[in-house]
């Protein structure tokens, strides 16, 4: 682990992940890290308004701790964020984010889910998973989704960084996901203010946060092809009065239009791995 760990923080280090290479580096190694895509200053007002999102949930009955996902409750998971606060409307469609997205899935994309996971000291990994497993059967042949990670806080191995499983977004099956995958992965680690973009293929999981007092903070911006429903009805999850104030992109990318499917068929996108001429965006 320590190797490659390092090889990992080194390349957040020394910058490389620039833009262009981290789409390059998107689609070959199935993950990048942009760092400074957030300043220090709106990074720590992200911060803020993430736990004041997380009381905002809690106060709407919408609990904050899911034994479904996590070992115990120092992970802090807040789930309705673009209904919750403009802050994350405005990140979700960030265009740093948006160029990531399109260089992997297309023009034409939907937004599937935005959450964040807030791992507090003693907090532990979930299960091992991936996203587009989780909105599609197998196989998987094409990178269908993918996630934005915003970095709130530093994040590292020790304070329990998301673990990936190397080269596994070319899995097409689950039959190929290793047996006891944990000792095969590294860790994503990267600067607050960062951006970390994981293909929807990627297995992975959160790491455990041994700090004695160090939060580790991310948002997970999810992104689909257009042809998948998203994880969450946003039909139903945002209230009338945001749905008033999105303007026609923002609906497009929510799939709040009438419109769902139209000209979209998986078979556009099979011949050139997801690449196609967009049909409209308003
Ligand atoms: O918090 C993390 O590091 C990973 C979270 C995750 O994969 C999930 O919530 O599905």
């Amino acid at each position: 682990m320590t190797a490659r760990r390092s090889e990992v923080q080194d390349l957040a280090r020394r910058g490389e992940n620039t833009l262009a290479e981290g789409r390059r580096r998107l689609r070959e190694d199935g993950w990048c890290v942009v760092p400074e895509v957030l300043s220090k200053e709106s990074t720590a007002q992200a911060l803020d308004h993430l736990w004041a999102a997380a009381a905002e949930s809690e106060r709407r009955g919408l609990a904050t701790y899911m034994p479904a996902l996590d070992p115990n409750a120092s992970n802090v998971r807040v789930f309705n964020l673009l209904d919750i606060d403009p802050l994350f409307r405005d990140l979700i469609r960030h265009p740093t984010a948006l160029d990531l997205v399109r260089s992997l899935l297309g023009e034409e994309f939907l937004i599937s889910n935005f959450t964040a996971n807030i791992a507090r000291p003693g907090s532990q990994s979930m299960p091992v998973h991936s996203d587009q497993a989780l909105v599609m059967p197998g196989p998987w042949a094409h990178p269908w989704a993918m996630n934005i990670i915003w970095a709130l806080t530093d994040v590292r191995l020790e304070n329990g960084a998301t673990l990936f499983l190397p080269g596994s977004h070319r899995f097409t099956d689950r039959s190929q996901v290793p047996g006891d995958p944990l000792p095969l992965m590294q860790p994503f680690e990267a600067p607050a203010g960062s951006i970390i973009a994981m293909e929807g293929r990627m297995w992975h999981t959160s790491g455990a946060n041994v700090t004695a007092g160090e939060d580790r903070a991310l948002l997970f911006g999810y992104y689909t092809a257009p042809f998948l429903r998203p994880q969450v009805n946003h039909n139903v999850t945002l209230s009338a009065q945001t749905q008033a104030s999105l303007d026609p992109p923002m609906r497009h990318w929510l799939g709040l239009e009438a419109e769902a499917n139209v000209g979209l068929a998986p078979e556009v996108f099979a011949a050139d791995g997801g690449r196609r001429e967009p049909v409209r965006v308003s």
